[in-house]
Formats: C-alpha cells, structure tokens, sequence
C-alpha cells in the first residue's frame, strides 16, 4: 500500500479523513477495541512527544491487529518511535520552529534507518500554533508556536514547505490543547496550498471536526479524547 497516494486519492475525490492517534503510554488493548468498534477512522498515527512506560514496538503490533486494512502512520516524537510493522512514518520537520535540531538533524540519524525499515516515509511540514496554555510539544521542543492571531504567518509557512518539497502540512495546537486551530488559520494555509492539510489538537466533537472540514482541513487528528472516551 502507498499511504501518501491513498490520502491524495481520496482529497482529490473530496473525501474528508479522520485519523486516530494513540499514544503509546496511554494505549490499553480492550479500550481502544471498543474506539475501533464504534468509530470508523480512514488512518491510524501512533506516536508521542514523550514515552515514558510504553513499548512502542508492542503497541504497533497490538494496534495493527486492531486496525486492520487501515493506514498505520507512525508519528514520532524523536527518532526512536520507529517500527518495521507500519506502513508509514510522517517525516517531520518543524517549520514552526527555529531549532536545526528538528528541522534536518534528527533526519540525518533516522533516514538510513527508516530506508532500512523500507517505511514509506512522508514529508511533514509541522507547524505548531498558540493554544493557550503552554503544550507538551512546544516545551519538549523548545519552540515557539506561531500566535494564532497571525493566519498570514502560518500560511507563509505552510507555503514554504510545499515550496521546500513537503508532501503534507501538520497545524499542530498540541496535544490536549485548550483550544484547537481557529479557522482563520485553517483556512489561510487551506487558500495558500496544494498538498493535503493534517489538522490537530484539542478536538473532541464531531462539531469541531466538521468546521475543521468546512475551514479545509483534509485530515483530522483526534487522540486525547479516545483515551477516554469509546465514541465521539
Ligand atoms: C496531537 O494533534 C494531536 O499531536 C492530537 O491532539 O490529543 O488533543 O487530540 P489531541
């Protein structure tokens, strides 16, 4: 399977995606088989910015049986989170940010492994934007979101990285953000690029997930809210 082909098809058929993320330290195998029971996801991530008891290998294994013919992207935290048994990683580089270090460096030490791996590897422009508090991802990064008050600021970005040859852009609030992306920003970047738009952080309603959708997100990211939750 080509997971960056298969998301193309179904953007250009104007199909929307939902994707699940699970965090490997908050995965349990009996919750998230009644998630799969109740919900219906076009792609799975997994992945942390911080995994401090969970086995990221097992936890891949485990969620590949649950998954079945679903897309399983890893979504790595650092250049660790990475498992043979997936059939895709993002390639994330954070172009929000100003640290060379998560920009090209990590790449350099995880490329020949996920070549090795034969991961379909995928382009990400990631880009974190103001939420509130501060998240767990801009303090683990160091890097300064971009405000959210600024939706010409994130879409010069997302205009630099499809520039740059990314495949896909990420607008990260955070995990467990108090508030998710507004519109204006979703909608800025949707207006200044081609390649498909991921959406997340801090969502947890099918309203929310729907404005992101109207606004031109092609991708939704939903994770903290199936930790606790079976359906949305
Ligand atoms: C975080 O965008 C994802 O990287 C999902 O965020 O956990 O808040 O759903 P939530």
């Amino acid at each position: 399977m080509n997971v960056l082909n298969q998301i193309r098809k179904l953007k250009q058929a104007g199909k929307k995606q939902i994707a699940l993320l699970i965090d490997p330290d908050k995965f349990s195998y009996a919750h998230y088989k009644k998630v799969f029971a109740q919900n219906t996801f076009d792609l799975i991530f997994v992945g942390g910015s911080l995994i401090t008891n969970g086995d990221f290998n097992k936890t891949i294994s485990a969620v590949k049986t649950l998954a079945g013919s679903i897309p399983l992207i890893i979504f790595p935290g650092d250049e660790f989170q990475m498992a043979e048994t997936a059939d895709a990683i993002l390639f994330l580089s954070l172009i929000s940010g100003r640290n060379a270090d998560l920009l090209i460096g990590k790449h350099v030490i995880a490329a020949p492994k996920i070549k090795q791996a034969k991961l379909e590897s995928i382009s990400t422009g990631y880009i974190l934007i103001e939420s509130g508090k501060l998240t767990t991802v801009s303090y683990i990064t160091q890097t300064l979101p971009i405000p959210n008050n600024k939706p010409e600021l994130a879409a010069a970005t997302a205009l630099a990285g499809e520039m740059l040859g990314m495949q896909m852009i990420y607008l990260e609030a955070g995990s467990g953000a108090e508030e998710s992306i507004n519109k204006a920003i979703i909608a800025a970047v949707h207006n200044q690029i081609e390649i498909p738009l991921i959406v997340g952080g801090g969502i947890h309603s099918k309203k929310q997930i729907q404005n992101h959708f109207k606004a031109g997100a092609d991708i939704v990211v939903v994770g903290t809210y199936f930790e606790q939750h079976v359906a949305l």
